[in-house]
């Protein structure tokens, strides 16, 4: 049994509160050891990882690792919010009793972390000082030596920040333990894991998996599930799953601020780290903030939305990042920067890594490349040949600092003021590359009827959208209905408001199918426009779903794109908008107690397509 009281007297940690909580778990879970940890200690965990072979070197200041096989991704069915109120239950939160789940979970981890270290990592989801601050400290324990290296890229992890709170006992209590990977079932009836987001008593209890969402706790159980029930419990922020950047006009000295959700594979890592066009970068910087998490509340003092990223690193998928549709993010993860490659491809003789993408065609000369699952190359069997070498969830772990583009105040406390909230679908034939909206409440409809198209041609239902409210639907921890209230609350009180945009970078050529805009960089156009139209100095032209660019106030310097490829992308298809209206219509059903600003709201946007004919 671990002596826990003199590890933790011996990293000078004195909440008490924690002390406790670590006993609690300490002995519950059977750990030989404890081990406190900060961000300074990462050299030393390196060479520990290194020693035991649980990462590889990749190349200077750089590293590697496989997960079991069956552990690669996150798992929405294995995923519970609980609470002690039946009424928090949710359309997408998977909600169960907290008087059910916690004994289940303390079950399936007592004693499963014996002859472990049980690390014990305090971290912060915010810059210091943040006026959310007391929303942002965390205790993660975790059985995992990568994972601890995981948290100390992804947030901000030292004794400080737990033991000079404000209310000692105001910290998440996230506990992480690995369990027998080869012996969970996963995947199959018989399934042992448990992702469990205790958001009324502010615990995580993860069992089963070290693998990315599951297992950094910070992330996405606290930094979105935990903090978005927070927000709502306190009135006081959002918690969402969005991208963060600026845009500085070098002309004119002023500076914007973007952020916005987006579905997965729906481009948001590349959107986010963005970076201007040729034709545009003697003018125009985009700054980059964050990828994945935003926090938003407004400040009493100037009446304006704030946002910050919690997060301190990006856990990025490597699939497809190159050259061409993210540079910023290939100099994030290069030699010397501490990068922590996971599931991609890997070079016993080099020790260098790829990932579908990465180039054009895998190395021609496989010598020494093994795929994700460890085989070489050269001995997978025929029925492999064509598997992916890299896993498609294969990701790269990287500090902000290390993004090239990085905002220069991104630390700031305060955040930054947001002028525009946008949502990116992927839709091959309704969306236009941009609409602007400009009511609150049209603006959070539009959020909340934000999907990405399924593919499910094949039953002939082409165009038929996959819902994914705000881009939260796996992270949502309380009631839609509230949800949305909550977002009319929180944007309502600020006197200066964001405009709302949607945007498409995915509209196809109905004919031959080919991408009609160029996307990446010359995303920032769109943007551009968006922003002049606030400021006043674009009109746009007013359709049934908000307002879109005319021709000429795009900025199009340096594109290819033919006459009729920007009449498509800048035109609205009135009579599949009609179709999808009522496909929102039951979306929207589902969720009880929708205020009824969004049932109007939908009202007019149905009232204005009915009257386009
Ligand atoms: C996501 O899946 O949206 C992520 C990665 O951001 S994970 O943290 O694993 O959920
Ligand atoms: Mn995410």
């Amino acid at each position: 049994m671990a002596d826990v009281h003199a590890a933790l007297g011996g990293a000078g940690l004195r909440n008490v509160h924690v002390r406790e909580y670590v006993r609690h778990w300490a002995e519950l879970t059977g750990a030989a050891q404890i081990e406190v940890i900060s961000a300074s200690d990462d050299a030393r965990l390196i060479g520990e990882a290194l020693a035991e072979g649980e990462i590889l070197p990749a190349g200077e200041g750089r590293y590697y690792s496989r997960s079991y096989v069956k552990d690669t991704a996150r798992s929405e069915e294995r995923t519970v919010v609980a609470t002690s109120n039946p009424a928090d239950k949710g359309v997408y939160n998977n909600w169960r009793p907290a008087g059910q789940m916690r004994p289940l979970l303390e079950e399936r981890m007592r004693g499963a972390s014996a002859g472990k270290t049980m690390y014990v990592v305090p971290y912060l989801m915010a810059p210091v000082g943040s006026p959310l601050e007391r929303y942002a400290a965390g205790v993660e324990l975790t059985d995992c030596r990568t994972v601890a290296l995981h948290i100390i890229r992804m947030a901000r992890v030292g004794v400080h920040y737990i033991d000079n709170l404000a209310d000692q006992n105001s910290f998440v209590r996230a506990v992480h333990v690995t369990g027998d990977l080869e012996k969970l079932g996963q995947g199959t009836p018989s399934d042992q894991r448990y992702f469990v987001t205790i958001a009324d008593e502010r615990t995580i209890l993860h069992f089963g998996s070290s693998y990315g969402g599951n297992a950094l706790l910070g992330k996405i159980a606290h930094g979105l599930r935990q903090a978005a029930y927070d927000g709502w419990a306190s009135g006081e922020f959002l918690a969402e799953q969005f991208m963060l950047i600026g845009i500085a006009d070098k002309l004119t000295g002023k500076r914007y601020h973007v952020c916005g959700g987006f579905p997965s594979a729906s481009g948001k890592t590349n959107l986010a780290m963005m970076l201007a066009p040729d034709a545009l970068a003697g003018r125009y910087r985009v700054d980059f903030y964050g990828d994945d998490i935003a926090w938003l509340r407004a400040d009493p003092d100037d009446g304006k939305i704030y946002a910050i990223n919690p997060e301190f690193g990006v856990f990025g998928v490597a699939k497809d990042t190159s050259e061409v549709t993210n540079p910023a993010a290939l100099a994030s993860v290069a030699p010397g920067t501490g990068t922590l490659f996971t599931n991609v491809a890997y070079n016993d003789h080099t020790q260098e890594v790829w990932w579908e993408g990465r180039t054009p065609a895998p190395p021609a000369d496989v010598a020494g490349w093994r795929d994700w699952t460890g085989t070489l190359i050269s001995e997978r069997p025929a029925e492999d040949a064509d598997a992916p070498w890299a896993h498609p969830n294969s990701r790269f772990t990287t500090a902000l600092a290390n993004v090239p583009n990085v905002a220069p105040d991104f630390d700031d406390p305060r955040g930054v003021p947001i002028d525009a909230i946008i949502f990116g679908g992927r839709t091959r034939d309704r969306e236009p590359l941009i609409r602007a909206i400009t009511d609150l409440a049209e603006g959070v409809y539009d959020g909340l009827t934000l999907g990405a198209e399924a593919t499910f041609a094949a039953e002939g239902v082409e165009g038929l959208l996959r819902y994914d409210p705000m881009s939260m639907r796996p992270f949502m921890s309380y009631p839609e209905g509230a949800y949305a209230a909550h977002w009319l609350k929180v944007i309502g009180s600020a006197a200066s408001q964001p405009i709302f945009a949607h945007v498409n970078w995915f509209r196809r050529d109905p004919g031959d199918g080919h991408y009609l805009w160029p996307g990446y960089r010359d995303n920032l156009r769109p943007l551009l426009w968006l922003l002049r139209l606030k400021e006043g100095e674009v009109r746009g032209r007013q359709t049934p779903v908000g307002i879109i660019p005319a021709k000429d106030e795009l900025d199009l310097d340096g594109i290819a794109a033919t006459p009729e490829e920007l009449e498509t992308i800048l035109s609205i298809d009135t009579p599949r908008w009609k179709q999808e209206i009522k496909h929102r219509e039951q979306h929207l059903e589902q969720f009880g107690g929708l205020p009824e600003e969004i049932w109007q709201a939908h009202r007019r946007v149905a009232a204005a397509l009915h009257r386009a004919d």
